[in-house]
């Protein structure tokens, strides 16, 4: 089946919208029956890596240099770190420090969102611990006061945190209230509904399924259109100077 070349990915310098029909799946070392569709990584110029991790039942992660961020989408992991084992389900997600000793297993068939970010210390911040949760535990906050699109951090707020996760849901014809143009990178993953997204001076429509990298100073804007609320999964790099490298201290 071919669509005559048509799809309604793009890339450019400073914003990439990938589409599930233009999705290619690779292995990674070490993991062992998952496969991953790299969403981003230091290639096209991102300082973090986003991937799909796609399991068969008892696939398995492989190991990290940089920090990991999990999100399940479906389906149950199973995390395990020193004596401690943590069954993530939809909606669960778990932050592993740089270098924290961890294995993932899942128990059946599954899929989950894998950020990995180089740690950028900050002298005199706390070490950290490994971090389990459950998105529907956090509370939702309006943006900016606006009822109709509400926020739900996932990462704790804090010195030694050089990155956050978030979702936010919009209810029909909500909308960010400004064309936001900032210093912190996103990967983001559409997780129910659609809308237009406002990337640089183009405007695409998205939907469920859907992922889209912003560079830093990218210009952003997102309206949620259709009968049911538009939901999305936000990384962006967090509370270092810009003149901080990546892997290097503040
Ligand atoms: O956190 C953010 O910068 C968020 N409001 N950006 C976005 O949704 N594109
Ligand atoms: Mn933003």
């Amino acid at each position: 089946m071919h669509h005559l070349g048509l799809t309604r990915s793009s890339l450019k310098p400073d914003h990439l919208l990938q589409t599930p029909d233009a999705f290619v799946r690779t292995p990674l070392p070490g993991a062992e029956r998952v496969e991953f569709v790299i969403h981003v990584g230091p290639q096209p110029g991102a300082r973090f890596t986003q991937m799909t991790a796609e399991f068969t039942a008892d696939g398995s992660l492989g190991p990290t240099p940089a920090q990991r961020f999990l999100y399940v989408i479906e389906g149950e992991l199973e995390l395990t770190a020193g004596d401690r084992k943590h069954v993530l389900a939809p909606g669960g997600f778990a932050y592993l420090p740089q270098g924290a000793p961890h294995t993932v297993r899942a128990r059946d068939e599954s899929r989950a969102a894998v950020i990995e970010k180089p740690y950028q210390c900050e002298a005199g911040a706390p070490g950290l611990d490994i971090l389990v949760g459950d998105e529907a535990a956090k509370t939702s906050v309006p943006l900016l006061g606006d009822e109709a699109l509400r926020v739900r951090s996932l990462m704790p707020d804090g010195p030694g945190y050089d990155f956050a996760v978030n979702t936010m849901t919009y209810e029909p014809g909500a909308a960010l209230s400004m064309v936001e143009i900032h210093i912190m990178e996103h990967g983001l993953l559409m997780l129910e509904g659609g809308g237009i997204y406002r990337l640089g001076d183009s405007w695409y429509p998205v939907q469920a399924g859907d992922f889209i990298w912003m560079a830093p100073f990218c210009p952003q804007w997102f309206g949620a259109l259709g009968k049911a609320p538009a939901k999305y999964l936000i990384y962006k790099d967090w509370r270092r100077h810009p003149l901080a490298t990546p892997g290097g201290s503040a």
